[in-house]
């Protein structure tokens, strides 16, 4: 049994190849794993379940595919596609899963999270991240039209750009106190995430306890996965 995990793809009409790429991905998963896990930002933005585009419809379609197939799909809300919703899961059978989320393969537990909200060095957005994953937030953005909401989004997306450019490199990386504090409320054997964009496998000793933090890489020049068997997990990484 293999278990898969991804993030950070940040699929967009800008960037055919990523698409191509998680096409062929999820063709050659059909036969390599069991379950297929999310971790965030598949898309480089979402701004509701009801916005039409080839992209979104063809996306749709593959995980609609693979889930038919027998493959468990889920996903976990990343900080860009944090408006995917139960249309979404309906439409493409993938389980949308808390963050974070704790579960078993074998006796290891198994942490997973998009891994933003440990971020919490970045204050400015920690608050703005509480305030879009509010419900009234969420409510009102949603009963905008999608001109409207395409038009937020884009003004949010320059905003924060523009703020990642002027910040120092450890601010945007998880704090480490957050990291430690998570380990040991939620006591894994393994924690995956995503969000950071540097991709790697952390040893952490804690005390009596041992952890390893498992860093995906985002979808650029290469793709990356990670593969988790009962005993083993290698994270790969392919040309894209
Ligand atoms: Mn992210």
């Amino acid at each position: 049994m293999t278990y898969r995990f991804i993030s950070d793809l940040h699929l967009s009409e800008a960037r055919p190849d990523l698409t191509e790429a998680f096409l062929s991905f999820l063709k050659r998963s059909e036969s390599e794993c069991e379950q297929l896990y999310i971790l965030g930002d598949l898309f480089e933005i979402w701004i509701g379940d009801d916005s039409p585009s080839a992209l979104n419809l063809a996306v749709k379609n593959a995980l609609k595919h693979i889930s038919d197939l027998g493959v468990k799909t889920f996903f976990i809300h990343g900080n860009r596609d944090f408006l995917i919703g139960d249309t979404f899961a309906l439409e493409t059978g993938i389980e949308i899963l808390p963050d974070p989320f704790t579960f078993k393969i074998g006796e290891k537990n198994i942490l997973l999270s998009h891994g933003d909200f440990l971020c919490t060095d970045d204050v400015d957005y920690i608050n703005f991240r509480n305030e879009v994953r509010s419900p009234d937030w969420q409510k009102n953005f949603l009963s905008k039209s999608l001109e409207e909401r395409r038009q937020i989004a884009d003004a949010l997306r320059a905003d924060s750009k523009e703020a990642t450019i002027q910040k120092a490199e450890e601010i945007t990386d998880v704090n480490q106190a957050a990291v430690e504090s998570l380990l040991k409320a939620e006591d894994p054997d393994i924690f995956i995430h995503g969000h950071t964009h540097r991709p790697n496998i952390h040893k952490v000793t804690l005390g009596d306890a041992n952890y390893d933090r498992i860093v995906l890489g985002d979808w650029g020049p290469q793709g990356w996965y990670l593969d988790l068997n009962t005993d083993t997990y290698t994270l790969e990484k392919f040309d894209i």
